[in-house]
């Protein structure tokens, strides 16, 4: 017993001083921040999906809420990030930076729900980029952003006790395709989707071709979006100018193959379909959304000078609107970059609008459509079918339609000796002459070229405003400009290329750019003075000249009618400035670079297929080349 005794004595003494000793390490196991002063609360949930996948969502909940609506984000770009800007108590400030439309969300009262998509960061599941819909040859799972939508505001309605039950949903470019995608089949709470310069389609107009021509810029993007779940995984470059990386590259099949972008599945999808087939038709948002019924409200949002998806925003509109019996779609118009509606809208590059025009759309429009879809009082609306910026004038207006009803088809025209007007040219055909060399294409910017960045307008976000005298003073470009205006020339709506051209290659890319040219001098805004602003640019790939799906050698030297629509434009052209259009058939290194030479798929064109062609426009005679304008009185 004593024996035991001493036994049992001991280990209390060594469980003591066990208990007892230093402890050494300064952290605690977990660290537990005392929220009670927040603003808001914060609740993290991983909600099961209908295949029992898990998806992570950060809700934020403003403090005393009850009864507030839901404003939901679905992204492949971080929720925490998105959610966590700022280590603060203000919900207003964690907010701050990444997310949309934060002044509206905060003063709205919003509960606001930022989810990442499946396979991107804190989700589980597999990762597709802008997954085709479920059930569908590419995308044979039975899951897609339409059900994830549907079965996360299920969850939401069901288990935020906080809410009033109804949600709306918004994002710009790939967080505006999910709203999209979460019209398909909507959930009953849905109450508004707010799509802003949503990616739609793919390859007629917005982040992977234009016309059939490959935005190689966007590979970065594909090998670090599709490589890793969090884009651990980065793209290199060993020089600065972006020009040298892809000229060096040859094709761009060649470049991803040496930067091992294989690997990536998206990537292979996009080399293996480099024509409009049935792979980028049946994931075109536009033709999904046409044949459902609609019955969710939806405010379509695009960027006059979107440099990402400048397309899908309008098409949309003209899927849906014709079938809009209910009046449930609005679509709003901004002199803006690529998602710069929720940033500071004065200016964009050289370009100034004399107010903080994305703050205008926010207050007058964003805000009191939201509120009255969504908020229980529902506040009558009062907001235009479309609200435009007309850029020129700088003015915000309404309107009931889009195009407007009273534009009128005007074409101008292009004319012998860098001549344009509104009278074809006298005489007999005519042509106006440039040879393109594919070994010294046209940099769509002046050099250094970078293919990101958003901070400042010398980046990648501001391009389409940058004066494009720098391109004017080339061989390989040519130039047609009016007389000086003595009267407004308003241009609202899409203008649409009618150009005929012969090359003495098999295959040929054309550039069509819309220009205002700036009087000579400004007095009051001297940078201004003489500059060239394009209103309206894009590329075309000659072998879709008679099937998008199906390509077609050029018949050389032989005049062929190119037809294909330019951006959306609502400009006012001022008298005393000038029209420009100028032609070229390069745009390096944004699209890779047409080998001139007919093969049957540019990404594995050898660098033998690349060969100098001389482009003849004709403009003058009975085929002569115009751009139809839409104008407006
Ligand atoms: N424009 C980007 C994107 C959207 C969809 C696919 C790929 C890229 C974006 O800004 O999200």
């Amino acid at each position: 017993m004593r024996t035991g005794l001493i036994v049992m004595g001991l280990g209390a003494l060594l469980s003591a001083s066990a208990v007892a000793a230093p402890d050494y390490n300064e952290s605690p196991k977990q660290v537990v921040r005392p929220e009670s002063s927040f603003d808001y609360i914060r609740r993290v949930e991983e909600i099961k999906m209908r295949d029992g996948v898990t998806l992570h969502t950060v809700i934020l909940i403003p403090k005393g809420a009850s009864h507030a609506p839901i404003l939901f984000t679905r992204t492949p770009y971080n929720a925490e990030e998105q959610t966590g800007y700022a280590q603060s108590g203000h919900m207003g400030m964690i907010l701050d930076g990444y997310d949309n439309a934060n002044d509206t969300i905060i003063e709205g009262g919003y509960i606001r729900v930022v989810q990442d998509v499946r396979g991107k960061y804190g989700s589980k599941g597999i990762y597709m980029m802008n997954p085709p819909l479920a059930g569908t040859a590419f995308n044979p799972t039975k899951t897609d952003d339409s059900t994830d939508a549907y079965d996360t505001i299920d969850w939401l309605v069901k288990n935020i006790k906080e809410s009033n039950g109804k949600v709306g949903i918004i994002g710009i470019s790939y967080d505006g395709f999910t709203p999209l995608m979460a019209l398909v089949h909507p959930h009953p709470a849905l109450k508004i989707a707010v799509p802003m310069n949503p990616m739609v389609d793919g390859w007629r107009g917005d982040d992977w071709f234009h016309n059939g021509a490959f935005r190689q810029q966007n590979m970065p993007y594909i090998y670090e979006q599709d490589g890793t779940n969090d884009n651990s995984a980065k793209w290199w470059k060993s020089v600065e100018d972006e020009y040298d990386l892809y000229m060096r590259g040859g094709s761009a099949g060649a470049l991803g193959e040496a930067h091992g972008l294989t690997q990536m599945g998206f990537w292979n999808k996009v080399i293996a379909h480099p024509a409009y087939d049935s792979f980028w038709q049946s994931q075109a948002m536009d033709q999904i959304l046409a044949k459902q019924p609609i019955t969710v409200p939806i405010l379509l949002v695009g960027s006059l000078w979107d440099a990402e998806d400048i397309y899908g925003y309008m098409a949309v509109w003209k899927a849906l609107k014709p079938k809009d019996t209910n009046n449930l779609v609005r679509m709003s118009i901004g002199p803006w970059y690529h998602g710069q509606g929720i940033d500071e809208g004065s200016s964009l590059g050289a370009v100034k609008f004399g107010m903080d025009t994305s703050k205008w759309w926010r207050k007058h429009v964003l805000a009191p459509t939201l509120a009255h879809y969504l908020k229980d009082e529902a506040p009558p609306l009062d907001v235009a079918t479309v609200t435009a910026f007309e850029t020129g004038t700088n003015e915000w207006r309404n309107f009931q339609s889009w195009p407007v009803s009273n534009a009128k088809s005007t074409p101008l025209y292009l004319k012998p000796n860098g001549g344009l007007g509104f009278e074809p040219a006298s005489g007999a055909a005519a042509t106006v002459d440039y040879v393109s060399d594919p070994a010294k294409p046209v940099p769509f910017r002046a050099r250094p070229i970078k293919s990101s960045g958003y901070d400042t307008c010398a980046q990648w976000a501001c391009w389409l405003t940058d004066d494009q005298r720098e391109a004017s003073g080339r061989p390989d470009v040519v130039s047609f400009t009016t007389d000086m205006l003595t009267k407004p020339v308003t241009v609202r709506g899409q203008p649409v290329v009618h150009l005929t051209a012969a090359t003495t290659g098999s295959d040929a890319d054309w550039v069509v750019k819309l220009i205002d040219v700036y009087p000579d001098q400004v007095p009051a805004d001297h940078a201004m003075g003489g500059y060239q602003l394009a209103v309206g640019m894009d590329i075309f790939r000659g072998r879709y000249r008679e099937s998008l799906s199906d390509p077609k050698a050029i018949a050389p030297n032989t005049p062929l009618a190119y037809t294909f629509e330019l951006p959306n434009a609502d400009h006012v052209f001022l008298p005393g400035h000038r029209i420009m259009v100028q032609v070229q058939s390069s745009w390096f290194p944004l699209y890779d670079r047409n080998p001139q030479t007919f093969v049957p798929n540019i990404f594995f064109a050898k660098p033998s297929d690349y060969k100098a062609a001389t482009q003849s426009i004709t403009v003058a005679g009975p085929q002569g080349s115009f751009i139809d304008l839409p104008v407006a009185p």
